[in-house]
């Protein structure tokens, strides 16, 4: 659950819903969408809300029109998307086995995974400031990461470097 601004964006299995909480005495669902599997999570960044869909991978929705929210773009993953986290042009996906997915946005309806880490654990949740991804790796703790940018050849995967890790003993 992530709020932004009047509305607080709820990913609640079936799918995204859209709450008013511009009176936080009375929520209210003003829209929803449901999805492929199973939603997990959700980042907010302007009119775009991106789900972490399970099986069914990274989904990008406009929510342009609160009421009416509409997906306008996805992005496969190789496990389970549990969480999510956007920082400018990269959402950052918690796939479960396969660990940090980083998926670039720049085309919402184009998303295009662009660097990934496969991590120790199970990545369950994520959280980003700029290049940085926090994530929660099950019994690995939380590790940190730092996107590190594309490689030459655009088609291959990108760096991303594990820069600190702090392990719980
Ligand atoms: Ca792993």
């Amino acid at each position: 659950m992530t709020v932004s601004g009047d509305y607080a964006y709820v990913a609640d299995l079936t799918g995204l819903l859209v709450i008013s909480v511009s009176d936080p005495a009375h929520p209210t669902q003003v829209g929803g969408v449901s999805m492929p599997r199973n939603a997990y999570g959700v980042a907010v960044s302007g009119t775009l809300v991106f789900v972490a869909d399970d099986a069914g991978g990274l989904r990008v929705v406009s929510v342009s029109d609160p009421a009416n929210p509409v997906e306008v773009g996805s992005c496969g993953t190789p496990s389970l998307a549990r969480g999510v986290a956007v920082a400018g042009d990269h959402v950052y996906v918690a796939d479960r086995d396969s660990g940090l997915r980083v998926v670039s946005v720049q085309d919402p309806t184009h998303p295009v995974e662009v660097g990934y880490y496969d991590t120790p654990g199970w990545a369950c949740d994520v959280a980003a400031d700029g290049s940085y991804a926090y994530v929660a790796d099950n019994e690995f703790g939380l590790r940190i990461y730092r996107f590190t940018g594309m490689w030459e050849s655009w088609d291959q995967h990108a760096l991303v470097r594990e820069s600190r890790i702090a392990v719980h003993q």
